[in-house]
């Protein structure tokens, strides 16, 4: 059953084009497009089938600049080169892309569709008792490419599944589901439809800006092509060039935007639960980490904080002064996150309807009554977030917050949930004086609602705002972090976070996690020792759990799990800094934080389907355990490098398969021969220890190494980097018959409190060391300068 309405001859034959600046207008028969040079290696295809402007809510600060190009007939159609491309049009706005050697990288698919044969019987029968039987909705737009035999799919955020998403098919419709997430689940909360195809070591992106649900085909329907389709909306994507993943993923962000650099405290460990729902019980937490010394940063109040879970009041009963009790919290070391939901309960008399409603800032039905369906406060009104007055509210309220102390909002349900039914299509928001349907922005509601509360805390503020997102659209990672929702205290959901986790930060969406430990479900000690394990490496690093659910602290087993844990979140904080610096290179690049081996070693195909391992930054290989019991896995080492394990300092060629040992409180860790990896002073929470000095490790082998390294630091909160308060610290490492290093000084404009420069060598093995082209002495394996900028 094909209920797939491609219309065909949409646009006809080709007639003749026009260029006008950065853009090649091209007029068909029945249709008029734009194809825009965003620059040599990315092309934008513009159709305006819905509506003449693009309404696009992912892309917000990209420039126009000018790009040389030439446009010439062809036989049957037009050419366009760039300096990196070939792209060819023909009639029906057929399109195949070249690199300038002439090879086809992308080709649109001329056949017919032809779904691989699915045998229903009486459909609406089974439809009626609740099966999901994968037919594809009304799509009214639809592009389908060519699919070759090793073309390997990747991105799409946050999907089910594995790494390599050829032979599946997604759908994009931010969904609240709170059953346990398997690989049957084509949505879940986020909608990122950017793809990356790699075929034959070349890659390259399609970022698809359309907000309707969309849907993403990699050979389900047929292996012949693969395709991208959307219920309505314009035609409008971005053909991104590599050939390097890593250019792709730049591209993209450079669309999208980048990751901003976040607050220091928000790299720490968090603490979560469904609730702390009284003061008591909040700082019987705050206390524990203290005195059982596991570092710990945040702490989150889940809904019952509130007043009857009115967003933006205090429940006074459970929590007496919330303000006092914050500032406590403050002085122990703790920033305090709240959760604020976009349902607004329905209740004269609370200031936040009353003024809601008095200036028409809720969604409404179609005759333009206040749409209300049901949350957690009951009947509940939803903020119109496209409206730029809303937003601008909005994030005034955030400010109610602030000045309680509060560090950080936590949006959920914002996809948006609702209680009773989804909301109708036709639910009106109001988009700066044009008017558009629920069918329309469902997908970017949560991102409006993010971007709405990063513009308040900003201003009330006026420290990089920390926002974590449930629901998310492109572009999102401009103003939030986001987790991954409602997963399970499963095996099997631990497994499936880390190619989750990969495709979201090959989607823009660096700033990411999973409730550590598992949301829904009882959770056992050794999933919590092996999660806690994974998220050490995660950028949002939050252990949370549903009500109900035993506890789950990092000491709420035995001793050995708490000690196992303290191991870990111990590791996260000596491992600081560097992640620090990895942020401050995705927040360039767009290079996310957990990547695929495959971002950093496209030329070696065993990389391409590795599920089970990730690269932390450039330096750090990571092959967790992710099944229970297991005490010994095989873990693949890129080539090209050498591979020193983290705990024994043995060494590894790269190009190989080895096998390590994984007692409970191991996870295998590989550092990169030759690289460097600041690190940080022990401590309980991000601040409470100056470092007088800047320790570096330097992972040294037997093959010769030349490498380099940059150490960022900045005041670690404030937006005073952007007018170049950091220091920026380049180090070079040679590694032959002695070892030389190059400490550099690039940048200096804020007073770090460095002194001198540490290095930690390991398998030095008794060669010559030489520091800025003088001979150091090492002792006990370490070498001290005297910091240079000083
Ligand atoms: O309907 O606020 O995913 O993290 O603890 C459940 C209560 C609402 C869902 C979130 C979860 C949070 C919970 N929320």
């Amino acid at each position: 059953m094909d209920k797939c309405k491609q219309e065909k001859h949409i646009f006809g034959k080709l007639l003749s084009y026009e260029v006008e600046e950065n853009a090649i207008n091209v007029k068909f028969e029945q249709k008029k497009v734009f194809v825009k040079i965003v620059n040599s290696y990315i092309i934008n295809f513009f159709a305006p089938l819905f509506r003449e402007e693009r309404n696009s809510k992912a892309v917000e600060f990209l420039k126009d600049s000018h790009y040389d190009f030439d446009v010439e007939n062809i036989e049957n159609g037009i050419q366009i080169s760039t300096e990196k491309l070939k792209v060819k049009i023909y009639d029906e706005f057929k399109v195949d892309i070249y690199d300038k050697e002439g090879t086809l990288l992308c080709a649109d698919y001329r056949g017919e569709k032809d779904p691989f044969i699915r045998r229903t019987g009486d459909y609406q029968l089974a439809e009626a008792e609740g099966h999901n039987l994968n037919v594809d909705s009304d799509l009214k737009v639809y592009v389908s490419k060519q699919m070759e035999d090793d073309m390997y799919f990747y991105g799409l955020g946050e999907k089910s599944g594995h790494l390599n998403k050829k032979g599946y098919h997604y759908v994009n419709w931010n969904t609240d589901d709170p059953k346990p997430h398997g690989e049957t689940f084509d949505r879940l909360y986020k909608s990122i439809p950017f793809l990356i195809t790699l075929n034959k070591e070349n890659a390259f992106g399609i970022f698809f800006d359309n907000h309707f649900e969309t849907h993403f085909d990699m050979g389900r329907d047929n292996s012949k092509y693969y395709y991208f389709a959307a219920a309505s909306g314009n035609l409008d994507y971005y053909f991104i060039y590599g050939p390097s993943v890593k250019n792709v993923v730049e591209g993209y962000t450079k669309i999208t935007g980048n990751m901003p650099l976040p607050q220091m405290w928000t790299l720490g460990y968090q603490q979560c639960r469904w609730s702390y729902d009284n003061e008591e019980r909040l700082m019987e937490i705050a206390n524990s980490f203290r005195e059982k010394g596991i570092p710990c940063d945040t702490l989150y109040l889940d809904i019952d904080y509130m007043d009857g879970y009115r967003v933006f009041t205090w429940n006074n009963e459970r929590f007496e002064n919330p303000e006092a009790m914050i500032k406590k919290l403050n002085s122990m070391g703790f920033k305090v996150v709240t959760i604020i939901d976009p349902g607004v309960k329905v209740d004269k008399g609370y200031k936040i309807y009353d003024e809601g409603l008095k200036n028409g800032y809720f969604a409404t039905d179609k005759e333009g009554i206040t749409y209300v369906n049901e949350v957690w406060p009951g009947d509940s009104v939803y903020p119109d977030f496209l409206n730029s007055k809303v937003r601008k509210w909005w994030a005034g309220n955030q400010k109610i917050m602030t000045d309680t102390g509060v560090s950080g909002i936590w949006n959920d349900m914002n996809e948006p949930a609702s209680f009773r039914g989804p909301l109708p299509d036709d639910v009106m928001f109001d988009n700066d004086g044009i008017p558009v349907t629920h069918k329309e922005i469902h997908n970017v509601f949560g991102h409006m609602m993010a971007k709405a509360t990063y513009e308040g805390l900003k201003k009330e503020t006026g420290k990089r705002p920390f926002i974590v997102t449930r629901a998310c659209y492109s572009g999102t990672q401009k103003y939030s972090t986001v987790w991954t929702g409602d997963n399970q205290s499963t095996w099997e959901h631990l497994r499936m976070s880390i190619p989750m986790l990969m495709n979201l930060g090959l989607s823009g969406m660096a700033f990411c996690g999973t409730d550590v430990g598992g949301f829904g479900h009882d959770c056992s000690a050794e999933l919590l020792s092996r999660w806690v394990q994974v998220g050490t490496f995660t950028p949002l690093f939050r252990n949370h759990s549903t009500m109900g659910t035993r506890d789950q602290e990092p000491w709420a087993f035995d001793e050995n799990t708490e000690e196992i844990n303290r191991k870990y979140i111990k590791l996260r904080y000596k491992l600081l800094p560097y992640i620090y610096d990895t942020m401050w290179n995705c927040s360039k690049s767009g290079a996310p934080i957990i990547r695929p081996l495959l971002f950093n070693y496209q030329n070696d195909k065993n990389t391409y389907e590795i599920n089970n391992e990730f690269l932390c930054g450039d330096n750090i290989l990571v092959a967790p355990v992710v099944e229970q019991g297991v005490k010994g896995r095989m873990v693949y080492l890129p080539e090209g490098e050498t591979w020193i394990d983290y705990w024994t300092k043995e060494e590894y060629k790269g190009g190989q398969y080895v096998i390590k040992e994984t007692p409970l409180d191991t996870c295998p860790i590989f550092i990169k021969g030759g690289a460097v990896i600041p690190i940080g002073k022990e401590q309980n929470y991000i601040g409470e220890k100056q470092a007088d000095k800047l320790t570096v490790e330097v992972y040294l082998c037997n093959e010769n190494t030349e490498t380099k390294y940059h150490h960022y630091i900045d005041d670690g909160e404030s937006f005073k980097y952007q007018v170049g308060e950091f220091n920026n610290y380049k180090i070079k490492v040679i590694n032959n018959e002695k070892v030389e290093i190059k400490f550099k000084v690039i940048d200096h404009e804020y007073d770090d409190k460095y002194e001198n420069i540490e290095f930690i060598l390991h398998n030095l093995n008794g060669k010559i060391l030489i520091i800025n082209g003088e001979a150091v002495k090492v002792v006990d394996g370490k070498a001290i300068i005297s910091n240079p900028a000083k």
